[in-house]
């Protein structure tokens, strides 16, 4: 009876895709605009706002810190989701010890090259699971997916998920995004369905 075997693997693999989402084969790429060529070598990272001290990080920085490897689900918005994506970078509290962050920052705004900003909340940013990715399924991280470096914050909708990050800005106070200054939530939580604003 196959059942007996394959039911209950199935039934957990399930229970983790949010509701109105879908597995999808293969990994998409969803990128709004053209996807930029960063080299390792020239990828900076910058770091200002309400930090005590402005900071650049390099390549090689990024490279010093602690590497660890991580298992992720990925969903994006527009309904697909993708179980056990692995990755490997640099976890956000590790990343973090290098700054001297200003206790008034409640919120963090994501910069990339080519534009694309995103906005998260400091509770949601300084999260264990979330992490800086150069690596994805032991393959330097294609530039289509964000390479050299993007972040991942598994808890949130991919488009959290900054590619070609370089930079991230301290706030007092709430900013939203591209996408959300576009009609789409400032929190983004796909087990709540929170896909749309509501402001
Ligand atoms: N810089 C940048 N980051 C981005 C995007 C983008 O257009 N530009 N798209 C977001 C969206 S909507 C999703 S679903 C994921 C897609 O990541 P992938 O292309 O690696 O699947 O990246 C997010 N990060
Ligand atoms: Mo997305």
């Amino acid at each position: 009876m196959p059942g007996k075997f394959f039911q209950k693997p199935w039934k957990e693999l399930a229970e983790r895709v949010p509701p109105g989402q879908h597995l999808t084969k293969g990994f998409p790429v969803l990128t709004y605009g053209d996807t930029p060529q960063v080299s390792r070598d020239t990828w900076q990272f910058r770091v200002w706002g309400l930090v005590k001290e402005n900071k650049t990080f390099t390549w090689n920085d990024f490279m010093a810190m602690p590497q660890t490897d991580f298992t992720a689900d990925f969903h994006c918005v527009t309904t697909w989701s993708k179980l056990d994506v692995q990755w490997t970078g640099v976890r956000v509290v590790d990343f973090i010890r290098h700054l001297d962050v200003d206790p008034r920052a409640m919120h963090v705004m994501e910069h990339c090259y080519g534009g694309y900003t995103t906005n998260l909340s400091m509770d949601d940013f300084l999260r264990e699971e979330n992490f800086f990715a150069h690596t994805l399924f032991g393959e330097p991280l294609p530039p289509d997916h964000g390479g050299p470096m993007r972040l991942v914050v598994p808890h949130l909708y991919a488009w959290k998920s900054a590619k070609w990050i370089n930079g991230l800005e301290f706030l007092d106070h709430m900013e939203l995004g591209f996408w959300e200054r576009n009609g789409y939530h400032h929190r983004g939580e796909p087990w709540a369905e929170e896909r749309y604003s509501v402001l």
